[in-house]
């Protein structure tokens, strides 16, 4: 017995609670394992920050995986519909050699009708006000007759979407909400807060702080440097690589990457997406206790980076994330 306690109080004091993860753990599951979403995001592009550009540069380059169905012109900013189609002129561009290696890419034009505008203030203190195109967009593709679930992944305010739910709360049941909080959210609070208060059965993932680790901490040695990576793999590959290492994001450098809306994304390549507490390219969550779907960081302190709690669970995966996008961009190239 003395023998037994010893061994307990042993492990007890050097063995810690299990890691989360195993440097050999590999994800199974997601767009990239063959699963196929349907996804509408809802962008601020154009507006304060570059990086929804050089997210919409990522997520074309893999749009071959994803059914989408909106791509939504959003607050906060100066950013409108016309941004979006820009960029999208520039897929364009690059659209013949995509498709050459990939069948299943949009046709450049079917993306620009899926481009619509959305509100284009913050919402006032009710948190609600007028329907727009976009949120009547969201409604229009929530109620489609399909078996899977929406995607809705917000990279601006959450103020079309919040318009959409009020409009037609019938849609909750509906639409998977993945949405980048943070800076978003203290643009329109009032459209966070009415969704929080009145609807506390929608199922969304609160991604606060989590999506810091797109860009901060992780495995950045080498070409996986956030400026190297964007100078090896991007510039020259094709009008939407080298237009991206031009871009220069807030708080980074230029030609560097930052990309904070991205692992809404990243969350359907690679995990269990209807699972937000399993591990996935686009974090790790726990679920409100309060509320059935409703999902936010985790809290545990070896999770965060710096004082961005969570961010460890997107980090984790860097390079597994960069080197899938750096085969994206191959094939931008002629020689591909
Ligand atoms: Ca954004």
């Amino acid at each position: 017995m003395k023998t037994f306690l010893v061994v307990l109080v042993f492990f007890g004091l050097t063995v810690r609670p299990g890691p989360l993860w195993s440097a050999e753990d590999q994800l199974e599951g997601g767009a990239l394992a063959g699963e196929r979403f349907r996804v509408l995001i809802s962008s601020d592009a154009g507006g304060s920050d570059p990086d929804d550009l050089q997210s919409l540069v990522h997520y074309l380059v893999h749009a071959d995986l994803f059914d989408t169905e909106g791509l939504i012109s959003s607050p906060p900013g100066a950013g409108r519909a016309r941004d979006i189609t820009e960029v999208i002129d520039l897929y364009e561009q690059d659209f013949p050699q995509l498709s050459k290696v990939e069948k299943n890419y949009p046709r450049p034009d079917q993306l620009r009708g899926l481009v619509k505008q959305g509100a284009t203030d913050p919402a006032p203190e009710s948190g609600i006000s007028d329907a727009t195109e976009g949120s009547r967009w969201i409604i229009d593709c929530a109620r489609r007759q399909d078996d899977r679930p929406l995607w809705v992944l917000v990279w601006g305010s959450i103020t079309d979407v919040a318009q959409a739910v009020h409009d037609a709360s019938d849609i909750k049941e509906r639409i998977r909400i993945y949405y980048i909080a943070s800076w978003n959210r203290k643009m329109d609070p009032n459209s966070f807060r009415y969704l929080e208060e009145h609807h506390p059965d929608l199922w969304i993932i609160q991604c606060e702080t989590t999506f810091r680790g797109w860009y901060q901490g992780g495995d950045q040695s080498g070409d996986l440097e956030n400026g190297r990576f964007v100078a090896e793999h991007l510039d020259g590959h094709g009008a939407l690589g080298t237009w991206f290492a031009g871009l220069k994001a807030a708080g980074v450098d230029s030609g560097a990457i930052k990309m904070g809306d991205t692992p809404s994304v990243a969350y359907l390549l690679r995990g269990v997406a209807e699972d937000p507490t399993s591990p996935s390219w686009g974090g790790q969550f726990s679920r409100r206790a309060d509320r059935p779907h409703w999902y936010v960081d985790r809290d545990d302190p070896d999770l965060a980076q710096g004082d961005k709690k969570g961010a460890r669970t997107v980090s984790r995966w860097r390079e597994a994330f960069l080197r899938d996008w750096q085969s994206r961009m191959d094939r931008c190239l002629p020689s591909h």
